[in-house]
């Protein structure tokens, strides 16, 4: 088989990616080692950014999202038993947009079906090659059955996990790490969010945020110890504890009712450098993750598909590569402002084992400024709404 572009994973960036390069009449090909089911039951990210919402438009995958979207004005910061609102449309003229990761994987999926584009799901042992040369292929198996696909170009859309930051020689990529000492417990359930807009608590006790998916649908995390398991928190357990964590208010009008997912994530920043080697990109969470705290893992990840879309578009139809080559330096300085902002939502907002004293202090002075200074605050706002591409 041959195509122009090979998409390897079928997450948000490599769908988004394969729909705005159908659009503009460039063959792509989409592999992924799991089923499509397998894909739609992670829970994940629940907040876009305008960047998104506008790329998600220009994917033609935007219907759904416009009517179940909820567009969010501010949210709340509480501490010292205390809301206090950051009001982004105020500070900065933008909204956000609460429309979770699997709906929005869901819509670019069939609009992928209705547009006729190819993805290959239970593509094992999937493989880039020669991406260095001239003549880059994609290797998988399926059935039993080895298949070939040659291209001109290889995205790596495969996640943290995958392959394709993999195989990349080691002495041609640099990477940059921090571990976080906790991680988060997150559940869902179908029960009205506690308020109408997010929550994100600093509290003794540790982190927590109300998040939601629908006026019926709420999303509620827990920071919580790195070795703890899943099975030790039945669904009263955890509600206690985040009612111990919010504000008197939210606490007492907490609905609660059973959950119907349950998991601890880690939270880490990592960045691998450059984001091209030869013909293979790498996109998304394949090159960086972010802690959840400053909800930037997907919007970093369409910002580079949009980065990268400009770059092929650019070189299919009007011949020129300065934006392809240009694709690794202007997603890099998107990013690595993302990974700051992302790891001072998360200093600011957790309990950390080490903090001590003198990191508790500097915490409450931080967040006192925040909600204090004007220019403290659209700072804030101005990052979690999106910086520009
Ligand atoms: P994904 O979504 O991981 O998709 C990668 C796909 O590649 C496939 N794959 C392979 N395919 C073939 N061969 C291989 N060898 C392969 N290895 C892997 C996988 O099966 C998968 O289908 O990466 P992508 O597309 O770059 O998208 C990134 C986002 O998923 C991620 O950044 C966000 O979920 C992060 N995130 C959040 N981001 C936000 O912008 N806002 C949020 O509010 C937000 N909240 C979150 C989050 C992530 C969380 N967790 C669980 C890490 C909350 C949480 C709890
Ligand atoms: C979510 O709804 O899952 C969510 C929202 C905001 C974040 C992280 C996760 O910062």
């Amino acid at each position: 088989m041959r195509t122009q572009v090979v998409i390897i994973g079928s997450g948000p960036s490599g769908l988004l990616l394969g729909q705005l390069l159908g659009n503009a009449g460039i063959d792509n090909v989409v592999l992924d080692r799991v089923a499509k089911n397998y894909i739609l039951g992670r829970v994940r990210a629940g907040v876009l950014e305008e960047g998104t919402v506008g790329l998600l438009k220009d994917a033609s995958a935007d219907m759904r999202m416009r009517e179940e979207g909820l567009p969010h004005d501010g949210f709340s910061l509480a501490f010292d038993g205390r809301d206090h609102r950051i009001d982004l449309f105020a500070l900065t003229g933008k909204r956000v947009m609460v429309y979770g990761q699997t709906e929005l994987t869901r819509d670019l999926m069939d609009r992928r079906e209705a547009t006729g584009g190819v993805s290959i799901y239970e593509a094992t042992n999937v493989m880039p090659h020669d991406f260095g040369g001239g003549r880059p292929y994609v290797t998988y198996e399926k059935d039993g059955v080895t298949h070939r696909i040659d291209c001109d170009f290889i995205a790596g859309c495969d996640g943290y996990h995958g392959i394709s930051r993999k195989s990349v020689p080691e002495r041609s990529i640099a990477t940059f790490e921090r571990t976080y000492p906790f991680g988060w417990l997150g559940v869902l359930a179908d029960v009205p969010p506690v308020s109408h807009e997010l929550i994100y608590a600093n509290h003794p006790r540790g982190f927590a945020l109300c998040s939601m998916r629908s006026a019926s649908r709420s999303r509620y995390y827990i920071q919580c110890p790195l070795d703890e398991k899943v099975e030790n928190w039945s669904d009263d357990c955890f509600y206690d504890e985040l009612r111990r964590r919010l504000p008197t208010t939210h606490a007492q009008a907490l609905v609660v009712g059973p959950s119907f997912e349950k998991s601890i994530a880690p939270l880490r920043s990592f960045v691998a450098e450059p984001m091209r080697f030869g013909s293979l990109f790498l996109v998304g969470d394949a090159a960086h993750i972010v802690p959840p705290t400053g909800a930037k893992g997907l919007n970093l990840a369409a910002s580079d598909v949009h980065y990268l879309f400009e770059g092929l578009r650019d070189h299919y139809l009007d011949h020129t590569q300065t934006a392809l080559d240009a694709y690794s330096e202007r997603a890099l300085r998107r990013v690595w402002k993302s990974v700051r902002f992302s790891w001072s939502m998360t200093t600011l907002m957790h309990r950390f084992p080490e903090g001590g004293d003198f990191g508790q202090k500097i915490q409450e002075a931080e967040l006192d400024y925040l909600t204090h200074s004007d220019a403290a605050a659209r700072s804030l706002a101005e990052n979690y709404v999106g910086l520009p591409y």
